[in-house]
């Protein structure tokens, strides 16, 4: 595992000159709405693009036109920060793992058992501990991150039935070709499971899992479901090794552009639409064990506290970690249960 500094210097450059750009581009169509596009990875039945479509749009319909666009249609999964940067594009539903490409130190959010739950992932966005990354990413990448959003509990979803493969403890998934996103914090955390992680995009994982291509892929129930992926794969495992959140991103110059009343409606919209999407993806999760089992999914536990010790120990020795600002993990902790 290496983290790569000079990309991130290469990178600074380029968003130097793309910040430049988009702030001599303003995002006005000839209507006077601010046009607001929004690549995303998620598919339009994804709780997160629901709650932007139904909630986000509508409440700032007044001055703005909200343009969501799934699938990586507009641009493909891991672009869209940089298509921000340089004026491209607007919003994104961004990671952590795609924030930590150029600012390292946002891998303390990617790492394996550190968030606990929905409501720790928004006492830790909305905690004074999260000002200088928010402000790191606006000054040196030109995007504001409004709100956080849930994704859920990321679980291990195989291909193989569980007569063949039972996970009880990281040794199982040895040289299990495991389907994780294609960054380095992504990689890492499939390592630290146990597994042999291959980079993917989310759009691609469908036909591997189906072809064989890969053993399996991580996500959360209600992405499993969306996505279909219980099609094509027969077990998993509620490892739960990452309570995994997206954040809101939205261009620092065009946010710049508009009044302050225009600024605390986008962001009550962005912080409703979070909400409204947390809760219905929390439901999901709740309801979806049963109807992946009747799909003829096993489903089951391994050994919980296997898995969150190694994947911790592995975090802590990682290069990740000597990015974490001093003390940010224990004050993380805190906020937790
Ligand atoms: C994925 O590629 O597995 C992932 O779950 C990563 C998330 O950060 C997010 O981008 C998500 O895909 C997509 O929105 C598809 O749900």
């Amino acid at each position: 595992m290496s983290i790569k500094f000079s990309r991130r210097m290469a990178l600074s450059a380029l968003v130097a000159a793309g910040v430049a750009a988009s702030a001599a581009m303003p995002a006005f169509a000839s209507s006077d709405l601010i046009q607001l596009r929004m690549s995303t990875s998620g598919s339009a039945t994804d709780q997160r693009s629901i709650a932007m479509a139904n909630v986000f749009g509508p409440a700032i319909a007044e001055f703005a036109e909200f343009k969501p666009s799934y699938n990586a249609t507009l641009f493909a999964q891991g672009t869209e920060l940089a298509a921000i940067s340089r004026g491209n594009l607007e919003m994104s539903i961004t990671s952590a793992q795609e924030l930590a490409q150029f600012f390292p130190e946002f891998s303390i959010f990617t790492a394996g058992y550190v968030h606990q739950d929905a409501a720790h992932q928004v006492a830790v966005f909305n905690d004074p501990l999260m000002d200088p990354f928010k402000q790191k990413a606006e000054d040196e990448l030109g995007i504001k991150l409004l709100s956080v959003m849930y994704l859920g509990r990321r679980q291990v979803n195989l291909r193989q039935s569980k007569e063949d493969l039972t996970v009880v403890s990281p040794a199982d998934l040895a040289g299990v070709n495991l389907r994780m996103p294609g960054t380095d914090a992504w990689q890492f955390l499939g390592k630290a499971l146990g597994a042999s992680p291959t980079p993917m995009a989310f759009t691609e994982v469908y036909t591997a899992l189906q072809t064989g291509a890969v053993d399996g892929q991580d996500n959360p129930l209600p992405t499993v479901v969306d996505a279909k992926f219980y099609e094509v794969t027969n077990q998993i495992v509620l490892t739960s090794h990452l309570v995994d959140l997206n954040y809101i991103a939205i261009s620092n110059a065009v946010w710049d552009e508009m009044t302050s009343e225009q600024q605390a409606s986008v962001q009550a919209a962005a912080d409703a639409a979070a909400e409204s999407g947390r809760q219905a993806q929390l439901q999901k999760e709740a309801d979806l064990v049963s109807f992946l089992e009747e799909k003829g999914m096993s489903i089951y536990e391994p050994d919980l506290a296997a898995f969150r010790n190694q994947v911790q120990t592995m975090y802590l020795e990682s290069e990740f970690a000597e990015t974490w600002p001093e003390g940010v993990l224990d004050q993380i902790n805190a906020l937790g249960n």
